[in-house]
């Protein structure tokens, strides 16, 4: 007698509950080849991408695709407003959008789009945040340099060991989260506008109770285009650490504090 084999409906619980948010800026060389591989998973995932008005014409890629699949959506911004507010934008998309698996991943190759049903597998068990993550056995990295490794171990040395922070690779962008992850965390209490917002997005879901996992991903350096990474985004993202470390602080009454100052000392001059 013949065993009656599962439907691909279910295998995937995921199938067209998933959607994958690509923020882009300059990603010109690699984003068509990318939204091609996404759409030929299995189980219909939709992709976002959220450019922010990137002067080599991404835009008008994402546009293109866009409008010859009704899988691709296409979200642009002014100008270069940051990692973290990308994701936020995207969110908000994924939520009102209604679905129930929301993804992160950068456009340049380092995240294999082939490793995205493996995230998605893992949250549709039940786990509420998903690291694709170099960190952890069977993960790696090819072809980083030593002073961006250096930095990648620091920042997640220190969330380690300041924020207490779980997961083993806290600054990949490569995630999945379920739905109510993204309704129950205030994204609008998030300080981070860049890089660092993956550290605080991973610290908050901690704080909030919410499961998280590791699956582990090939991470390969990327080969075409240039990196958007600044020193300005390093400092920043330490800044974060400590700021979400020393949370009981007053900062922002020392930062509205040091602005009423200014702005004090500028009508002075002008009246002087
Ligand atoms: N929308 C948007 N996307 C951004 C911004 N900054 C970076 N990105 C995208 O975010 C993803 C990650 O940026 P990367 O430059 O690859 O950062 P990285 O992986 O740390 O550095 P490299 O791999 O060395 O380039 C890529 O898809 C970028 O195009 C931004 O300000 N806005
Ligand atoms: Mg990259």
């Amino acid at each position: 007698m013949s065993v009656p084999q599962p439907t691909e409906n279910e295998t995937l619980p995921w199938r067209s509950q998933a959607l994958v948010i690509v923020p882009t800026y300059n990603e010109r060389e690699n984003l068509a080849k990318l939204v091609t591989r996404l759409r030929a998973l299995p189980g219909d995932v939709h992709v976002l991408v959220v450019d922010d008005n990137s002067p080599d014409g991404t835009g008008e890629i994402a546009d293109d695709l866009a409008a010859t699949d009704a899988g691709v959506h296409a979200l642009h911004r002014a100008g270069k407003l940051g990692l973290g507010t990308a994701y936020k934008a995207g969110f908000a998309f994924g939520l009102d959008h209604g679905y129930r698996y929301i993804c992160t991943m950068d456009a340049d190759f380092s995240h294999s789009p082939e490793s995205v049903p493996a995230l998605l597998d893992k949250a549709a068990a039940g786990y509420d945040l998903v690291v694709g993550s170099r960190y952890v056995p069977g993960g790696d990295v090819v072809g980083s340099t030593p002073p961006r490794k250096l930095i990648s171990y620091g920042a997640n040395w220190l969330a380690h060991t300041i924020l207490n922070v779980q997961v083993r690779d806290c600054t990949a962008g490569f995630r999945c989260y379920r739905r109510r992850v993204l309704e129950s965390i205030d994204l609008d209490a998030i300080f981070s506008s860049g890089y660092s917002f993956l550290v605080e997005m991973a610290y908050r879901c901690q704080q909030a109770g919410f499961s998280s996992t590791e699956v582990p991903i090939i991470f390969v350096n990327r080969t075409e285009g240039s990196s958007k990474i600044s020193k300005t985004e390093i400092f920043k993202a330490f800044y974060t650490l400590i700021r979400l470390r020393t949370s009981a602080l007053p900062w922002d009454h020392m930062v509205a504090y040091y602005h009423r100052r200014r702005v004090g000392q500028a009508s002075d001059k002008m009246r002087g």
